[in-house]
């Protein structure tokens, strides 16, 4: 499992050379994140559901299409799977907060979902509306403070950016 001091190590490795001061600055800057991260987590645990289903939704709003008969939302099989879709992305994106690397989610929610997308024909934009919808729901003090919310809507950036 990577995490802030894996990368940090691992990529100066892989350039050939010992981590520098900057690498550890920001591994500091990180541990120094953690609580913030560790708050989005627990708020995001406590309302995961129902975060996914207004996400799933919103995705299911924009592309009506997919309701359409033999399109990837026709059956009750299909909604399931959709919403269990949006639901492991938001549970990867807890996972990411909990180790502060986007490990995670690029082991598990960009590179297997490439290939599995690709095999079964999925769109990737309904998965980016979604993270999308959920990006700009988050609100400071409401939802949780302003610094865990920046700490989660940069990992679900991450994973928009990296499934567009
Ligand atoms: C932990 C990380 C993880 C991810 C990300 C994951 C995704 C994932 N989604 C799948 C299927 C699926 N996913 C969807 C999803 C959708 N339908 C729509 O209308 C939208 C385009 C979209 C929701 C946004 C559908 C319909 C299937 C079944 C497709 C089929 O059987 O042809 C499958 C194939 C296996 C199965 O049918 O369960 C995987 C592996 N599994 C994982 O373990």
């Amino acid at each position: 499992m990577k995490s802030v001091v894996t990368t940090a190590v691992s990529s100066a490795d892989a350039a050939g050379r010992f981590p520098s001061t900057s690498d550890l600055e920001s591994v500091q800057g990180s541990i120094q994140r953690s609580s913030a991260r560790l708050e989005a987590a627990e708020k995001l645990a406590g309302n995961l559901d129902a975060v996914a289903k207004e996400a799933y939704d919103a995705c299911i709003k924009k592309y009506p299409y997919l309701n359409d008969s033999g399109q990837a939302n026709s059956t009750e099989t299909y909604k399931s799977k959709c919403l269990r879709d949006v639901k492991h992305y938001m549970r990867l994106i807890q996972y990411c907060l909990v180790v502060g690397g986007t490990g995670p989610l690029d082991e598990w929610g960009i590179a297997g979902g490439r290939e599995v997308y690709r095999a079964l024909g999925l769109p990737t934009a309904p998965y980016v509306e979604a993270l999308s919808f959920a990006r700009n729901r988050g609100c400071a003090d409401r939802d949780m403070s302003s610094q865990a919310l920046t700490e989660y809507n940069a990992l679900l950036d991450y994973a928009i950016n990296s499934l567009s």
